[in-house]
């Protein structure tokens, strides 16, 4: 039935497709030419025992089969041997991102490469499909109707958590009803925290079953030495560098609006970073530099205030500020209040008092009165629309769901009262008059580029030898990428080697340690080295759509991140 479902929706897409779609569909993803050979002809290469990037000792109990094994590359070998046919399953985790459908392509194909009679089937909703036994099982007019296209639709995504022992329980018997001897959750930081622990699971319980993950994400935020970028980052940083640079050409034709842009990218300042080198615009905020410099909201505020003043001396009453999704996080008096709230809202999910309260404002009291003094008055400080949002549900992994608070508007509100403060002072403040958006769907599910095609594809493709290889809780990994495709270097790096102990839902526990942006690294110095130019003459960049043919100088281009910091790496810094 739910294939039928899914069948008739992909059959109608089929009829109704844009020129663009026709002939992305017949776009062929480039391989590292070690996998091009196949995944009988594969060599796996072993590297030195690796330990997690913190907390070993904690991480290595809880992972007793996982922990400290080495990192692996293939190479292709001239030797080829036979495989058994063998039924895998597919997940997709949390939250879109371009170039999902190619992984899933990649890895039918290499699974069907490697022996055509293998089957691969894909849980539906994410990982709740896998409890829940939902699945489809592709076919070559399935996989081809996605191929080199955006979104996860092929299959749905979803953030459940997969941590409990019933969960897994359930997990293992529909895999053995299926026949499933491998699954491959395609995820994000936490989506890979749940991979590492099935992976566990199944090895301690000798059920045969691996475990491989795949690094998703336009937050940028799953890189390290083995991983150089998440897929999706790519694509989405295009996007919104395009929306921006078209924003910055409207602003610097009427000269009459300053656009505040908030830019997806959950806790880390990765997309709003590479966004605005993309696009040189006049105000950038870094999380991790607020955090950094502690920078209170006040002073974030009049840092800003500033700079508006200033070009409204200077008879430009227009400008756009870039300000990262997850900086209400890093502002020191925010992050202390919003730890102290996570703690709370984590025992007042289950207290009916709360949770049948009637009124917005019976809410903001429960909470202020069981708060830190300090934190209280930070709370109820905030305006109210503010204060609703962070009491907002926490998604499933006990993260504050930082995309539905509005810092954006909260920022305009403060600005437009210190200026009104400044003129009372008889100060010159000029015309403000300001504009709201916030980029962040609007890119999870582009077509993804080229760049990213070959980059998930490659993926998809890798994911497979390292379970033919009998690997099991690694992550894909695809490295030298600013190089041509066929010099990248396929491999797998083991999950728990990224992993830490962090506090979630108020309790201590093993997750993949986020890479934050790093304030020595070339990709921030960059920024800090032109903000002041930028802020006062207006440099804007524009960079355009993403191009899918034409000249590669165009098409196959990847981001100022990737090449900063990949020069950075080759200069030995
Ligand atoms: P993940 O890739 O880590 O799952 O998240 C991507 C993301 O787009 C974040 O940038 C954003 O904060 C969040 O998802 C929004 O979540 P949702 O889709 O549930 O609104």
């Amino acid at each position: 039935m739910v294939n039928e479902v899914l069948k008739k929706e992909r059959d109608y897409k089929m009829t109704k497709l844009s020129p663009l779609q026709i002939e992305r569909l017949k776009y062929q993803p480039k391989l590292p030419s070690s996998l091009k050979g196949g995944i009988n002809s594969l060599e796996m290469v072993e590297g030195s025992a690796t330990q997690s990037v913190a907390d070993q000792e904690e991480i290595r109990n809880l992972f007793p089969n996982t922990y400290g094994k080495p990192t692996v590359t293939f190479k292709s070998s001239s030797f080829s041997k036979s495989s058994e046919a063998r039924n895998v399953g597919v997940i997709l985790s949390g939250g879109q991102a371009p170039g999902g459908h190619n992984v899933i392509a990649g890895l039918y194909d290499a699974l069907k490469n490697s022996n055509p009679n293998s089957k691969l089937y894909g849980f539906l909703g994410g990982p709740s499909g896998i409890i829940d036994g939902k699945y489809v099982e592709f076919d070559d007019e399935f996989i081809n109707a996605y191929r080199n296209t955006g979104g996860f639709d092929i299959i749905g995504s979803g953030r459940t958590k997969l941590e409990t022992e019933d969960q897994f329980q359930e997990s293992l018997k529909v895999c053995q009803k299926l026949g499933i001897s491998a699954v491959v959750i395609i995820g994000g930081d936490d989506s890979n925290t749940n991979a590492a622990l099935l992976a566990e699971w199944f090895t301690n319980h000798n059920t045969g079953i691996q475990v491989i993950g795949c690094p998703k994400t336009i937050d940028g935020d799953l890189k390290n030495d083995q991983i150089e970028i998440s897929f999706g980052f790519d694509t989405a940083t295009k996007t919104y560098a395009e929306l921006i640079g078209n924003i910055e050409r409207d602003a610097n034709s009427a000269k009459k609006y300053w656009h505040f842009v908030k830019i997806m990218g959950r806790s880390a300042s990765h997309v709003a970073l590479e966004a605005a080198l993309q696009t040189q615009p006049n105000i950038t905020l870094i999380s991790e530099e607020v955090e950094a410099k502690q920078m209170s909201l006040d002073s974030i505020v009049s840092y800003m205030t500033d700079i508006i003043v200033k070009r409204a001396a200077m008879g430009k009453n227009f400008g756009i500020a870039i300000v990262p999704e997850g900086l209400i996080e890093f502002i020191p008096e925010m992050k202390s209040m919003i730890a102290n709230l996570n703690d709370i809202m984590a025992e007042l999910e289950t207290d009916p008092s709360f949770m049948n309260a009637t009124s917005m404002h019976d809410k903001f009291a429960i909470v202020e009165k069981r708060l830190d003094d300090v934190n209280a008055s930070v709370y109820s400080s905030l305006p109210v629309g503010i204060k609703a949002q962070l009491l907002a549900d926490r998604d499933p992994h006990g993260n504050v769901q930082v995309s539905k608070i509005e810092t954006e508007k909260l920022l305009i509100e403060m600005i437009s009262n210190k200026l009104s403060e400044l003129k009372s002072r008889g100060e010159y403040i000029g015309k403000f008059s300001a504009q709201s958006h916030f980029f962040g769907y609007e890119g999870r599910c582009a077509f993804p580029s080229n760049f990213d095609a070959d980059y998930c594809y490659s993926l998809g493709y890798n994911a497979y030898a390292l379970i033919s290889n009998g690997l099991s809780g690694y992550l894909s990994s695809v490295k030298n990428l600013t190089a041509s495709a066929d010099q990248w270097i396929a491999g797998g790096v083991p999950l728990t080697m990224m992993m830490n102990m962090e506090k979630r839902h108020g309790a201590m526990k093993p997750v993949i340690k986020k890479a934050l942006v790093e304030l020595d690294g070339p990709v921030f110095k960059q920024l800090a080295d032109n903000r002041e130019d930028w802020a006062m003459n207006d440099r804007y960049l524009f960079p355009g759509a993403v191009q899918y043919f034409g000249p590669s100088s165009v098409c196959d281009i990847t981001t100022v991140t990737l090449r900063l910091e990949q020069s950075k790496q080759l200069a030995g810094v």
